[in-house]
C-alpha cells in the first residue's frame, strides 16, 4: 500500500537546518519509478551541498541524500524496460542524464550537460519514498542486504572508478587520502581486490585499525606525522613514492602533499572536493617530473554494477553503523569533526 504522505529530512534553504516533515508521496511520471527507500547513506557531499560551500549550488527546498537502497513499488510508462515492482533498486547522485549525448555514449554520462543529480537538482534519498528516473536506478544483487548495499551507490562506485581511472598494474602502489572515511575504506578495500598494495592516510587509532584490517602496508597519519611526504615516500618500496594517489579527502592541503610525495609519472587522481582548493603545477617540473592529474567523478552505470557485484562476492565489505533519519543533523556534525570511521547509513523508518 502506498501512502498519501511520508516522513523526509527537508532543507528550506542552503546553510539552513533539517527538519523531518511530511511530505506527499508524488507518482512516477514517464520513464520514471517509485522506490520504497529503506536505507540512505550519508556522503560528505551531503553536508557540502547543505552548507553551500561549493561554487556549484543545490536547489532549494531539498531533500538531500544519493545513496539510497530500496524497492520498486510503482512504475511510470516505459519503466518496465529497466525493473520491475518488487526489485531491489538503488540511487546514486545520477538521477537521470539524456543517454543520447557523447558524454553518455561514451559512459562518461555524469559529464551529461543535461545530467539531473539526487540531493542536488532533484529531491535525494533522504526519505521514504522516491521518484527517479528507471534508466538511472541500479540493480541491486538480491545476496546484498540494502543497508550494506546504500553507501556503495556513491562511496563505493565513486572510488571503484577512481581506481580504474588511476589505471595501475597489480602489486603497483596507490596511496589513498582520507582512507578512513566513508569513500577511503571502501578504496581501501576495491584496491587491494584489485591487486594494488596500498598506503592509507588519514588520522586517528580508530581509522588506522580499520585500514590495517585491510592489509594496507602502511598508515600514515596526516595529523601525528611531521613530514607527510617524507612519510609516504619511505613508505613506498623503493622510496620514490606510489605510483597513484586516490585524494578521498575533503580537506585541500592533502592535494599538495600528493603531487609531492607521487613518484614521477605517478597520476594524481582528484575525488574529494574541498571548497576552495585549487591544485598547483609548476610547468617546468610537472614536465621534468611528468605527473599527470586526472579528475574522477562518481562513475557510470556499468561502474555501479561492478561496484555492487564486487561487493556482492564478499570482496568488499562497507563498515556502518545504522543511525535512524531524524539524527541527521548529528550525522553531519560527527563528519564535519572528522569522527566517522567508514560509513553512517540511516534507517529510513525511524
Ligand atoms: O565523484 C566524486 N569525485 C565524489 C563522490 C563522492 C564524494 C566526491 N566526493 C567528495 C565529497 O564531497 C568529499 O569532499 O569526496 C570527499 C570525501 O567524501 P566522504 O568520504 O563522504 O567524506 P568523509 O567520510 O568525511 O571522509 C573524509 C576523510 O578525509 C580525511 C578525514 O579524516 C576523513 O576520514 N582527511 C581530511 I578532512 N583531511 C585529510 C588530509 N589532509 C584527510 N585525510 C588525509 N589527509
Ligand atoms: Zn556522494
Amino acid at each position: 500500500q502506498i501512502p498519501q504522505n511520508h516522513k523526509a529530512a527537508v532543507a528550506e534553504k542552503e546553510g539552513g537546518s533539517v527538519n523531518i516533515v511530511d511530505v506527499p508521496t508524488a507518482k512516477p511520471g514517464k520513464g520514471e519509478i517509485l522506490v520504497q527507500l529503506k536505507y540512505s547513506g550519508v556522503c560528505h557531499t551531503d553536508s557540502h551541498a547543505l552548507i553551500g560551500d561549493w561554487p556549484a549550488h543545490a536547489s532549494f527546498p531539498l531533500i538531500g541524500g544519493h545513496e539510497g537502497a530500496g524497492t520498486v513499488v510503482a512504475l511510470g510508462e516505459g519503466a518496465d524496460k529497466y525493473h520491475q515492482i518488487g526489485d531491489p533498486v538503488g540511487l546514486k547522485w545520477l538521477y537521470s542524464s539524456c543517454l543520447n549525448c557523447d558524454f553518455c555514449a561514451a559512459g562518461t554520462e555524469p559529464n551529461c550537460q543535461k545530467a539531473e543529480c539526487h540531493g542536488f537538482t532533484k529531491n535525494g534519498t533522504f526519505q521514504q519514498y522516491a521518484i527517479t528516473d528507471a534508466s538511472h536506478a541500479t540493480p541491486i544483487p538480491k545476496g546484498l542486504p540494502l543497508d550494506a548495499a546504500a553507501p556503495l551507490l556513491c562511496a563505493g562506485v565513486t572510488v571503484y572508478k577512481a581506481i580504474k581511472v588511476a589505471n595501475l598494474k597489480p602489486g603497483q602502489t596507490l596511496a589513498i587520502s582520507g582512507a578512513g572515511g566513508g569513500l577511503g575504506h571502501l578504496a581501501c578495500q576495491y584496491a587491494r581486490a584489485a591487486g594494488l598494495k596500498v598506503i592509507a592516510i588519514d588520522t586517528g587509532d580508530e581509522k588506522k585499525k580499520l585500514c590495517d584490517s585491510y592489509g594496507v602496508s602502511a598508515f600514515v597519519d596526516f595529523a601525528a606525522e611531521k613530514d607527510l611526504v617524507a612519510a609516504v615516500k619511505a613508505a613506498s618500496e623503493d622510496g620514490l613514492g606510489p605510483h597513484a594517489a586516490v585524494v578521498a579527502a575533503s580537506g585541500a592541503k592533502a592535494y599538495e602533499q600528493a603531487l609531492e610525495y607521487l613518484r614521477p609519472t605517478g597520476v594524481l587522481v582528484p575525488v574529494g572536493l574541498p571548497p576552495n582548493a585549487t591544485i598547483k603545477m609548476d610547468v617546468f617540473w610537472s614536465v621534468f617530473y611528468s605527473k599527470q592529474v586526472r579528475p574522477s567523478y562518481v562513475g557510470n552505470r556499468e561502474d555501479a554494477k561492478e561496484c555492487l557485484q564486487i561487493a556482492d562476492e564478499g570482496k568488499v565489505k562497507v563498515q556502518y553503523k545504522v543511525k535512524g533519519l531524524s539524527e541527521l543533523p548529528q550525522v553531519y556534525d560527527d563528519m564535519h569533526h572528522g569522527r566517522i570511521a567508514g560509513r553512517i547509513v540511516l534507517d529510513l523508518a525511524r
